[in-house]
């Protein structure tokens, strides 16, 4: 197979440098942890290694080295479009290689030959009530999965280490083979009329999404979806649900069960559920003004907020200290193609006058916008205004991210993870000096 020969190829390589470096400088110190960080969420304590993506608190998000920017040149295309392929992205990000078009479509046509979804799942999901939020539905239908899960079948009847990994890359192709179709599914399940339509065997993933939610006839919705999809793929290995994926799939829970456990955490307001609480904000906004509000009424307004303790989501974020570039990215997009839409109108108005609020106001340690200020504004434009859906959107393709994570895990060997916990009567002893 194209992708795990790309992987064997190159395991001697790393497995030699992890090896040198946990042999010979095993022992250096790499940070100190104080017990502010351990008491403010283990905060920019480096624990972790990446070599999918890293972000830089003042260039964003790099994915196997490349900027958004660049990728968005370098990544072949899908058809007709400018906007690149998934397959190409997933194919970076397990492979560590710029794909060529041929290797692109490759990954495309796996995804193909694998995206049927058993019955069972749907049954599954359909029992549920009607108002289960669409991420309890996403993660129900992951975990549902699990049964298709070839590792956790060759694990039962014995397997050797070092071939983990080839059982894990199968389960993460079948797996994200299926995201567009089971998140689909859900829409459908919930806002429409329950009917699914057959994945397209012309269309690409990203753009079978689209398809399958009944927007073929919408070419800017496919390439708003293979923008989405390719932004929203990694964020380096500390954010809740990498962190959580990588956690799970320590204990060689299988991508199943780990991507499950990771889409719980981007389940959480304070993270991926944040673009449906923007686009909530942003609508009362609007509402309040009746429209797009002069910049002066919309300055007081946020001061406003702020002073009475409330959040503006969108904005802030846990190690960016810049605008995200994945939010101007879509900006870009934005301009591009519909300028004259109200609520992207706002969106920029926003992110014209709050900035310099935030640094007056002191308080947060990054005044710019992260995606979330406009990936709801984006679906909004295009009809898709169920907001609790927007992290399905985002779960699609944060689990190309969180797979490619775990297949490398299991290549080089990553051990069980078992971090330790103090009392905080320990904590208090180990003080004592300090404080006199
Ligand atoms: N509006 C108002 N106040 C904010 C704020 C915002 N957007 N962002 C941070 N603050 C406040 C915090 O509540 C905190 O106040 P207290 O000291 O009173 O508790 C203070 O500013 C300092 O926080 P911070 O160090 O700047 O932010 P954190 O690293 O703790 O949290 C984040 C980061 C994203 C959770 C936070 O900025 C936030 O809640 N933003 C709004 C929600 C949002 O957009 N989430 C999307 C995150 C994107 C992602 O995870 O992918």
């Amino acid at each position: 197979m194209l992708v795990s020969d790309r992987i064997e190829a190159q395991l001697p390589g790393w497995r030699e440098r992890v090896n040198r470096l946990r042999g010979s400088c095993g022992d250096f110190k790499v940070c100190d942890v104080t017990i502010s960080q351990i008491y403010s969420g283990i905060r920019g304590v480096q624990i972790q290694v990446s070599d999918i993506s890293h972000v830089d608190p003042y260039e964003g998000l790099r994915l196997r080295g490349y900027t958004v920017s660049e990728l968005l040149k370098l990544l072949p295309k899908a058809p007709n479009s400018d906007m690149p392929l998934a397959g190409g992205l997933y194919y970076l990000l397990l492979c560590d290689e710029l794909p060529t078009q041929a290797e692109a479509d490759w990954v495309e046509n796996e995804w193909k030959k694998r995206c049927l979804i058993p019955t069972y799942v749907f049954n599954v999901l359909r029992r549920l009530p009607k108002e289960t939020h669409p991420m309890t539905l996403f993660s129900i239908g992951i975990t549902a999965l699990q049964r298709e899960s070839v590792f956790a079948k060759a694990y039962e009847s014995g397997l050797i280490k070092s071939d983990y990994w080839r059982y894990y890359l199968e389960d993460a192709l079948n797996l994200t083979a299926k995201l567009p179709g089971l998140a689909a599914f859900i829409y459908n399940l919930k806002y429409q009329d329950g009917i699914t339509l057959p994945a397209s065997p012309t269309l690409d993933w990203s753009a079978n999404f689209a398809h399958m939610i009944d927007r073929t006839g919408d070419p800017a919705y496919h390439d708003l979806c293979r923008l989405f999809f390719f932004l929203h793929s990694d964020h380096e290995g500390g954010n809740v649900s990498a962190h959580t994926a990588h956690l799970v799939s320590s204990a060689l829970s299988d991508v199943y069960l780990s991507s499950a456990a990771g889409i719980n955490g981007l389940a959480g307001p304070l993270h991926g559920l944040a673009n449906q609480e923007c686009l909530k904000w942003l609508l009362t906004v609007r509402d309040h003004f009746g429209g797009l509000p002069e910049q002066e009424d919309l300055r007081a307004y946020l001061w406003e907020t702020l002073n009475n303790g409330g959040l503006i989501p969108g904005y802030g974020h846990g190690v960016l200290r810049t605008t995200d570039p994945r939010f101007t990215a879509q900006m870009e997009f934005a301009r591009k193609n519909f300028p004259e839409d109200e609520l992207i109108q706002l969106v920029e108005l926003i992110y014209n006058t709050l900035p310099p609020i935030l640094k007056e106001q002191g308080k947060v340690s990054n005044p710019w916008p992260n995606v979330d200020a406009i990936n709801g504004a984006l679906q909004y434009h295009f009809g898709v205004k169920e907001f609790d859906f927007y992290t399905v959107l985002f779960g699609v393709s944060r689990i190309m991210g969180l797979t490619a994570h775990a297949v490398w895990a299991r290549a080089l060997n990553k051990p069980i993870e078992r971090p330790k916990s103090l009392t905080t009567e320990m904590l208090e002893s180990m003080v004592v000096t300090c404080e006199s």
